[in-house]
């Protein structure tokens, strides 16, 4: 499956799936072994190659009518070079955004498409570097194949704007045109009993058309965690002979914002209690089907939970639509973590960086279930170099979308120099497991830096705090790795740091147990990062039941006056 609802009626669209053949290759692009993989899936969960980094070749013969085709790959991990009947149209790089390529005029019959598909660690990969956290290899997301005609709707986004006496809603349209084509070109877009038709639509030089509209309503249904009220923008091409493209959009009216240290959701104060989330489940790695997403949903919303973070990276968009129509709050993040000085210095990051956030947004725009976009995990922010490329970031973000609010998690409490970039301030803090200290003390230097030095007066967000827990190991002695110690420390977390009306929230670290990179932690029990409330087969341990019974205490909006 490639969404969770019908994002085209008319358009010919089908998943190019099922078994692929797949060939190991050596340094010079020879053939090493032949297998049969199926797509989406990682190479790790095949038999001899769980720990294969390297380049692999894809290969899926399919049959088409003639005509304009659009291929869209929804994940490649982590780089791709693209090939058609044995020539190469596209590379991308970033295994967790979609990118797309257009053939024209293709010849009805039987076609080759070729992906190259590398995970390997090099400098031409800025982002993904050995990590706490594995880089899969493989076609890990759907591949989409679609018929197209003249010209195609490329995006339409819905920017929901709260108004003293209703909403607004200010819609982008994007149209490009494929065929020379001199007929005449109609769009209609169909919202909340609301219609726009624009007739003879005109292209740009580039074969592009934009097309802006505002429409106001009196009254609508709010999208909210306990009421996830969903709409969709109907959009049309069409001609003389009727239409022949579409585009359906979910989206929420749904407002964020911040007041001084608060964080505003539909005009309420938002108190946040939420998991970071890799995306990942056992043996299969990172290629997680929409049943395990919602499983994952279901356990963290019956903790009381209402935000998952997709650290470190944007996550499928099976999993944002489960979100919006759930009622999850999300903060999305940009791909990167703990990238250090020389990392940032990698002379492809900055474009990596820019083309992530880029197709993040644009893919991800209408999901009202997300508040945060989110930069630069605990990445160098303690110098000049280091502000400017978050400087950069936060800009571009505020350029595509400056609906939503911005952050960045930080774990340089005390020399950070970017706290006055972002929205919301984020820290990164393990008392009780990598310090020894208590959560208040360890908290009130960095509150008192933040207020006192830096002066910023805006909200802060715990986006990481937590312990490790080997999964079925238990102790009367509250030993370090049992499950008893981890949920004591969550317990203390979140009781003191849900107590604090100067934190806007906490967002444990993390949800599941996952895989980490051989080359980065493997001194980590099991190679992995054990910090989940639940192990790699979503096994509760015992700070499931523990922070469940601390969160569902917490109310998701602060009650001006009560201690939640
Ligand atoms: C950091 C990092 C996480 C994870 C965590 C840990 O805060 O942001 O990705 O590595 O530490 O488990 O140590």
């Amino acid at each position: 499956m490639v969404r969770m609802y019908d994002v085209h009626i008319i358009r010919h669209q089908r998943e190019l799936g099922g078994i692929w053949k797949m060939e190991t290759l050596s340094y010079n692009g020879d053939t090493i072994k032949k297998y049969d993989a199926v797509v989406p899936s990682c190479w790790e969960s095949m038999r001899g190659l769980e720990d294969y980094r390297g380049r692999c070749r894809y290969t899926k013969k399919f049959f088409t009518e003639s005509g304009n085709l659009r291929i869209e790959f929804k994940g490649v991990s982590h780089t791709a070079d693209v090939y058609f009947d044995r020539q190469h149209i596209a590379h991308h790089y970033n295994a967790y955004t979609p990118f797309d390529v257009l053939i024209k005029n293709c010849e009805r019959g039987e076609h080759i498409l070729e992906v190259i598909v590398d995970n390997r660690f090099s400098e031409n990969s800025a982002l993904h570097i050995p990590n706490d956290y594995r880089s899969y290899g493989g076609i890990t997301r759907p591949v989409v194949l679609e018929n197209l005609d003249k010209a195609y709707i490329r995006f339409v986004h819905a920017t929901p704007i709260r108004l003293h006496n209703g909403w607004s809603l200010e819609v982008e349209a994007n149209i490009q045109k494929i065929s020379d084509y001199d007929g005449g070109i109609s769009f209609e877009l169909k919202v909340a009993g609301q219609s726009l038709t624009e007739n003879n639509i005109k292209f740009d030089n580039e074969g592009i058309c934009r097309i802006n509209h505002v429409f106001n309503f009196d009254d609508v249904s709010e999208w909210s965690p306990e009421s996830p009220n969903l709409y969709t923008a109907y959009a049309n091409l069409y001609n003389e002979n009727g239409v022949f493209d579409d585009l359906n959009e979910r989206f929420g009216f749904r407002d964020i914002k911040t007041d001084g240290k608060k964080i505003i959701l539909n005009g309420k104060v938002l108190h946040i209690k939420g998991f970071n989330r890799h995306e990942e489940y056992g043996t299969i790695g990172c290629a997680v089907s929409e049943g395990i997403i919602n499983q994952d949903v279901d356990i963290i919303l019956s903790t009381g939970a209402n935000l998952i973070r997709t650290c470190h990276y944007p996550n499928d968009e099976r999993f944002l639509d489960i979100c919006d129509e759930r009622g999850v709050l999300v903060w999305e993040e940009a791909h990167a973590r703990q990238l250090k000085a020389k990392d940032m210095l990698n002379p492809n990051f900055r474009k990596q960086t820019a083309d992530c956030i880029e197709e993040m947004i644009r893919n991800h725009y209408n999901h009202p279930s997300i508040i945060f976009w989110g930069i630069m995990n605990e990445c160098d922010s303690t110098d000049e170099y280091g502000r400017e490329c978050y400087k950069a970031q936060y800009d571009q973000i505020k350029s595509l979308d400056a609906s939503r609010l911005t952050t960045s998690a930080t774990n340089k409490h005390l020399s950070d120099m970017c706290y006055d970039l972002p929205d919301v301030i984020s820290v990164n803090i393990y008392p009780r497991w990598y310090v020894n200290d208590t959560p208040m003390n360890y908290l009130n230097r960095i509150k008192n830096h933040i207020r006192e030095e830096v002066g910023a007066e805006k909200p802060l967000l715990i986006s990481e705090c937590g312990a490790g827990a080997i999964y079925g190991y238990r102790a009367f002695n509250n030993v370090k790795w049992s499950e008893d110690r981890q949920a004591n420390i969550l317990r203390e977390l979140i009781t003191e740091y849900s107590a604090d009306r100067d934190v806007s929230g906490v967002i444990i670290w993390q949800f599941a147990d996952c895989r980490v990179d051989d080359e980065f932690f493997s001194d980590r029990p099991k190679t992995q990062n054990n910090k989940g409330i639940v192990d790699i087969y979503r096994q509760p341990k015992l700070s499931y039941y523990t922070v469940k019974e601390c969160f569902n205490k917490i109310s998701t909006y602060r009650d001006e006056g009560s201690g939640n």
